[in-house]
């Protein structure tokens, strides 16, 4: 199933999803209706692809305790103990507001602030991730926005999975909308009379929640549109094929377009590793799924060293990265590219989707490149602060008068002169 070839010989198949014009449209004509009409529109549309007609969207008060009643004691326990975690992680990630004083008497500095109103997109059916509800809400509860909802598609029955309240409730999310696709985002971005708007809308969705949030952005703030996940385990002899086989499945069973890829110096690991994955696969539940992505997204790669294995990770730029090498401490400082990074054994990739306290919202299809896992960054904005003094623009002032003259610019140099002439003034009665 996982073929074996060389790394100089394989090119990483990425899997951007741009949607066919029509999808485009069919989501311009939902965001056009819902901007127009509102709770009416949005009605209208949970009824055609929902399949329920809701008067009232927001999720109650009954409905919340019902929940309550129907999650395991297990399960709720242990979303608990993970919000506990993510929320230890993130605290960490907080940054200060700072000020700096000169000499001269000038203050500057950066205001930190919370975004006020925040909507997260929770996918409905299988999708519907609890543990994914924690990685969105708890970063922006911790950065301090004082508004955090939820919205989500509704069953036919109107009802809402259970595990998506609690988890919700865990993280101290209170205001939930039934509502999703498309029809969700527009009500988040031009608000109705029962959903007011936001300022960013974040979380993952179908092909067509992530049309409407690209469509969208601009007048709110989106998160990164992320795509299948990926796993690259960087190995050697050392490690165990079970456990490389049972992470590399781990990731596969996300999406037939998930990738997961091992990378080894190691022909004998290699070989193991491919009957290991034959074995466990054949009692998944998902196999279908994970098999589609090993068949078209998945390799084993050999490599001459680890440094060449080093030089294909950071070329892939994975979303995990898994390090089962001897000592993967004394080569941290290798991996250039990569989303989050597991070491040893005992970092199996699940532990960070579910548990440890890093976030699980982790950029893809190459673009650890240039962006960062989800954080509390993400949810605030700054400011910055000036209060210049006298004495400074009595020093400084010609200069900023020179560069506005040479960009042409004779207001802006106007503005300075008016006081540097009071200055002037001020001297000569003195
Ligand atoms: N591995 C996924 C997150 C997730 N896993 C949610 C299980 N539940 C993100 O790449
Ligand atoms: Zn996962």
């Amino acid at each position: 199933m996982m073929r074996i070839v060389q790394a100089n010989q394989f090119d990483a198949k990425r899997s951007v999803e741009a949607g066919t014009r029509e999808q485009l449209e069919a989501v311009r004509t939902i965001l056009a209706d819902v901007r127009e009409r509102g709770d009416e529109a949005v009605r209208a549309y949970t009824e055609q692809f929902d399949k329920v007609r809701l008067e009232n969207f927001r999720v109650s008060e009954a409905e919340f305790a019902e929940a309550e009643a129907l999650v395991a004691p297990a399960v709720k326990a242990a979303l608990t103990e993970a919000a506990a975690n993510i929320r230890d992680f993130h605290q960490r990630q907080v940054r200060q507001s700072w000020f700096t004083a000169k000499e001269s008497g000038t203050v500057l500095g950066q205001i930190v602030r919370p975004l006020k109103r925040v909507g997260l997109y929770v996918p409905g059916g299988t999708a519907a991730y609890p543990s994914s509800v924690l990685m969105n809400a708890i970063p922006a509860k911790i950065a301090g926005v004082p508004e955090v909802v939820i919205v989500t598609p509704p069953g036919a029955d109107g009802r809402i999975n259970p595990a998506i309240l609690v988890a919700a409730s865990i993280a101290g999310v209170h205001e939930i909308y039934k509502v999703g696709g498309a029809q969700a985002i527009a009500a988040l971005t031009y608000g109705t009379a029962q959903i007011k708007p936001v300022d960013k809308i974040v979380g993952p969705g179908n092909i067509f929640v992530a049309l409407a949030k690209r469509e969208v952005f601009g007048l709110v703030s989106i998160d990164m549109v992320a795509g299948p996940s990926e796993i690259v385990v960087l190995a050697d002899e050392t490690a165990n094929p079970r456990y490389v086989a049972a992470d590399l499945l781990s990731q596969a069973e996300h999406d037939p377009m998930a990738a997961a890829v091992l990378v080894t110096p190691s022909r004998t690991l290699a070989e193991a590793v491919a009957q290991e994955v034959e074995r466990q696969l054949a009692e998944l539940p998902r196999r279908h799924i994970a098999e589609a992505a090993l068949r078209d997204y998945g390799a084993i790669l050999l490599v001459n060293d680890l440094d060449e294995g080093f030089a294909v990770v950071n070329r892939l730029a994975p979303e995990h990265l898994e390090m089962l090498i001897d000592n993967p401490f004394d080569q941290l400082g290798k991996v250039e590219n990569a989303g989050a990074i597991f070491l040893g054994p005992y970092s199996s990739e699940p532990v960070g989707d579910y548990f440890a306290g890093t976030n699980h919202v982790i950029p893809t299809n190459g673009t650890a490149r240039f962006s960062s896992p989800l954080s509390v960054d993400d949810f605030v904005k700054k400011s910055s602060v000036v209060s210049y003094s006298k004495r400074d623009l009595r020093e400084h002032g010609h200069k900023i008068v020179t560069l506005a003259e040479q960009e042409g610019l004779a207001a802006h140099a106007r503005a300075i002169l008016e006081r540097l002439n009071d200055f002037t003034k001020e001297k000569q009665e003195r």
